[in-house]
Parts: C-alpha cells; sequence; structure tokens
C-alpha cells in the first residue's frame, strides 16, 4: 500500500556512531516530530531511541523510537547509514563489497513499500552506493541523493577559515567528485566574500599559494584517516552534514550543495554517480548546476569518475 508522506518524519536505518549522531543531531534541530530508528540489532536501536528520548525535555516535542520498514514507509527522508565503516588503514573503496550486500537487503524492503520521500545515502564509498541505490530501487533520479562531498566541503570551509582566520560561512568554495581520494578541490572559483581566493589570502599576509593549496586540499582529503587513526570512527561532522541536508529537503531550501547524483551527459560524463552541485529542495535534487571548472579540474573530474565506474563494472546489481 503506498502510504502519503509525513513531512514531520524521518526515518534512520543503521543506528552505529553516524546513524545515532545524525539522529542526536535531529533531535536538536527541531526539523521533525517523528523518527524512527532501524537497525539489524534490534537492542542497539532501541538504546539509541531511548537515550536520545531523554533529551527531549530539553529540546521539542517529538516521538523517536525503534521501528521496522513499514514505520518508515510515510517519512518524508529515509537516511542510510547501516553498513560497515572503513578501519585504518581502509579505503572508502574497499568497503564496497561488504556494503553492496547490506544494500541489497535494505533497498527492496523501502522499494516494495512504494515509498515516496527522499532516500539519502550515507554509507560508504557513498557515491557508488547512491548509483547502487538508484539501481535497485528504481525510484525517480531526484529522490536519491548521497551525501557526497557536502561534509569534504564542510571541512575545506573550516580549514580555509582557520588558516585565513575568517568565519568558514564566509568562505565560498567546494569540493566535488569522489567523496574520497579522488576528490577534487575546485580552487579556480573558490572565494572569500566575493574576493577571489588568491587575492583574499595576500590580503590577510599569506603569498605561498601553491604550497598554501597543496597542504589545505591534502589535509581536508587525509582528514577522515586522520581521524578513523585517532578515534577508529568519524561521526561528528557527518551528522551536521545529515542535519542540514534534511534542512534543506523538508524547508524546501532550493540549497545548492554537492551531492552525489547521476551524471548523464553532464561534464561529459556518463552512467556514474558524482558529487556535484544541484539544488536541493522539497524534491530532493531538483536541478543540477553545472559549474565552471579549469582545464585541470575538470581532467580531474574524469579521472575521478573513471576510478568509480571502474568500481561500478565491478558489481553484480
Ligand atoms: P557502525 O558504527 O559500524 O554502524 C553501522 C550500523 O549499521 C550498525 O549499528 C549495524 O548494526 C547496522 N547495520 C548493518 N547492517 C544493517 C542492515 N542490513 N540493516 C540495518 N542496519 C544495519 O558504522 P558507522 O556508523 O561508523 O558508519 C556507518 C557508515 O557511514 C559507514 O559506511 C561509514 O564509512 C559511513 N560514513 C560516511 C560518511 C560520509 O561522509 N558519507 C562519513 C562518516 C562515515
Amino acid at each position: 500500500m503506498t502510504k502519503s508522506v509525513n513531512d514531520r518524519k524521518v526515518a534512520i536505518v543503521g543506528c552505529g556512531f553516524v546513524g545515532s549522531s545524525s539522529a542526536f543531531a535531529l533531535m536538536q534541530s527541531g526539523l521533525f516530530s517523528e523518527m524512527v530508528l532501524i537497525d539489524v540489532d534490534r537492542d542497539r536501536a532501541e538504546g539509541e531511541a531511548l537515550d536520545i528520548s531523554h533529551g527531549l525535555p530539553f529540546a521539542r516535542p517529538m516521538n523517536i523510537y525503534a521501528g521496522d520498514y513499514d514505520d518508515a514507509s510515510d517519512a518524508a527522508v529515509t537516511v542510510i547509514t547501516a553498513g560497515a565503516n572503513q578501519r585504518p588503514g581502509e579505503t572508502r573503496l574497499d568497503l564496497v563489497k561488504k556494503n553492496v550486500a547490506i544494500f541489497k537487503t535494505i533497498i527492496p524492503e523501502i522499494a516494495k513499500r512504494h515509498y515516496q520521500g527522499i532516500v539519502l545515502i550515507v554509507s560508504n564509498p557513498v557515491d557508488v552506493l547512491t548509483y547502487v541505490t538508484i539501481k535497485l530501487s528504481g525510484l525517480p533520479l531526484g529522490r536519491v541523493l548521497g551525501s557526497g562531498t557536502v561534509l569534504d566541503t564542510a571541512r575545506f570551509k573550516y580549514a580555509l577559515g582557520q588558516h585565513l582566520g575568517v568565519d568558514p560561512r564566509t568562505v565560498h568554495a567546494r569540493i566535488v567528485g569522489e567523496h574520497g581520494d579522488s576528490e577534487i578541490a575546485v580552487w579556480s572559483t573558490a572565494n572569500v566574500g566575493g574576493v577571489p581566493i588568491n587575492s583574499f589570502c595576500e590580503l590577510r599576509g599569506f603569498y605561498e599559494h601553491e604550497e598554501s593549496m597543496r597542504r589545505i586540499a591534502e589535509g581536508v582529503k587525509n582528514s577522515a584517516y586522520e581521524i578513523i587513526d585517532k578515534k577508529n570512527a568519524t561521526y561528528y561532522g557527518i551528522a551536521m552534514t545529515v542535519k542540514r541536508l534534511c534542512e534543506a529537503i523538508v524547508r524546501d531550501e532550493k540549497s545548492v550543495l554537492p551531492v552525489s547524483n547521476l551524471m548523464e551527459g553532464d561534464y561529459g560524463l556518463d552512467d556514474v554517480v558524482l558529487s556535484m552541485p544541484a539544488i536541493i529542495g522539497r524534491g530532493g535534487i531538483e536541478q543540477k548546476v553545472p559549474i565552471s571548472l579549469s582545464e585541470e579540474e575538470h581532467h580531474k573530474l574524469e579521472k575521478s569518475a573513471a576510478a568509480l565506474r571502474a568500481v561500478i563494472d565491478e558489481l553484480d546489481l
């Protein structure tokens, strides 16, 4: 039976570090009045629901509970964070086989209930799993998106803000491509408050542009590895990313964010999911926003696509 969407309801599939931190961020956001937590480890989902609910007297009324796919079938947004995470030394792409197998048990459960909401993929490798979800679910393209490089972009803005001593919210710069080792820092259009990045660096007394750009982009790319080495998982940054994406969706904000979406001739690329800017609103991905890239950035994007395509070609979908 098809249930109409309940705009005030969110479902989270996978209640590990990322799922529970996202649930905690969403509880505090006031965006939803109902949240269902799903996990193969039912005790885990129940424990998280109870623990997070104990914060409600300090937040806004909300119903938070452990449930199943029937409970999730009318959620405005279903966030998927189920699956293995990276071990120290493992890349995101190393996770692919384990997590595709897990997605083959989750996505059909959502699809067979004629789901009308938005599916937000967070599990890694997020671009590949977004592709897998599009193929397995049969949902309209705009209604499946991955968190992509929204987190990397936040890390990038934070690092630039720290370097330049400015509010990261006034830094306009993004990471695109793969959420992973081949990600691309788009320096060609980066600016702070409308001032091109190199001019702004000079304004703040920094002149070694090549060296700074290399160091900052490498730092952003390696930040997940650094955090995983120190504490075995990353979850607060991604929890805020999930909150930001849910906000853009349920408040119909039409925010431009670099989410994982299917390339259909965009940037000369086809049948591969990459994280590129798109307008995000109540319909999910409402329109792609083709950005200008330098020749070098475009070349890197083609390499990113080829790396992801090679992984997709190995999958049995
Ligand atoms: P975790 O703490 O091991 O949690 C995973 C949870 O998934 C566990 O509670 C499992 O019981 C549950 N699970 C496993 N199989 C299923 C299933 N079939 N149905 C329902 N639940 C299931 O991992 P963690 O929370 O740290 O990471 C989850 C995923 O998020 C990993 O793939 C990470 O790599 C990924 N991340 C993605 C980020 C991004 O930017 N997109 C950022 C950080 C982590």
